[in-house]
């Protein structure tokens, strides 16, 4: 089966909303006909804005996070709802960075997965592993246990994008080889097959992240097992149009 390829750019906390609209601005055209899905996930403040400059072309949208009620005492959060009701139509769940400094559990990844499905927004569900996790040998493990618990009780598995991103690739300018990030991509394969079938994991999207540039996405997504990418630094300048055209 083939995979459409999907090329997201995760913003994180940055770019206010006059340099998220430049931005946009530049990628637009720079993007257009691209083979691969596009999104853009910047910081909330700028959602309904991006939104609104990329109706009509071949951007979608993505938060960074959603919470899994619907509304309520939940201080600084934002509700799946909010985010459909303003057009956007993806979301990342459970990025390393959450978990780490937020206390994001697999149990809570997986609540916001189910309702993002709810919604119909696509989720982007991360997972990988620490750099000691990987010299203890434990990657394949940590990668596995959280695929089980962050995408269990899921409808339809096809529809969720996850990207493995091996935490000592992050934002270092160190990338997992190739073959590194294509094994690990597998290991998230097998576990969806495990879980859901043979069917669901041909269909199913693994992207990976972890300091991808221009340099180093055409042998990446020449992996058998690498759907996308999901990309921090390099998406924040115009350079990302040589990403999402690899
Ligand atoms: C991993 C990635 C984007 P970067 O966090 O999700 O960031 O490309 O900067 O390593």
């Amino acid at each position: 089966m083939s995979r459409r390829p999907i090329i997201a750019g995760n913003w994180k906390m940055n770019k206010d909303i006059n340099e998220a609209a430049t931005l946009i601005n530049e990628l637009k055209p720079l993007v257009e006909g691209a083979e691969a899905e596009v999104v853009f996930c910047p910081p909330y403040v700028d959602l309904v804005e991006a939104v609104k400059l990329t109706e009509g072309t071949n951007i979608g949208i993505g938060a960074q996070n959603m919470h899994y009620e619907t509304s309520g005492a939940f201080t600084g959060e934002i509700a799946g709802e909010m985010l459909t009701a303003i057009g956007v139509k993806y979301v990342v769940i459970g990025h390393s960075e959450r978990r780490e400094y937020y206390n994001e559990t697999d149990e809570a990844v997986n609540k916001k997965a189910v309702k993002a499905l709810e919604l119909g927004l696509t989720p982007i569900v991360c997972c990988g592993e620490t750099l000691e996790e990987r010299e203890g040998g434990k990657a394949e493990a940590k990668v596995v246990g959280q695929i089980k618990e962050g995408c269990k009780n899921i409808d339809d598995i096809s529809k969720v994008v996850i990207a493995y991103e091996p935490i000592w690739a992050i934002g270092t300018g160190k990338t997992a080889s190739k073959e590194e990030a294509d094994e690990a991509c597998g290991w998230v394969r097998k576990t969806i097959e495990e879980m859901y079938g043979k069917d669901a994991a041909e269909a199913v999207r693994v992207q990976y992240g972890g300091s991808v540039k221009p340099a180093n996405v055409a042998e990446l997504m020449a992996m058998p097992n690498i759907d996308g990418a999901l990309v921090g630094g390099a998406s924040l300048t115009a350079d990302f149009a040589k990403i999402v055209k690899f």
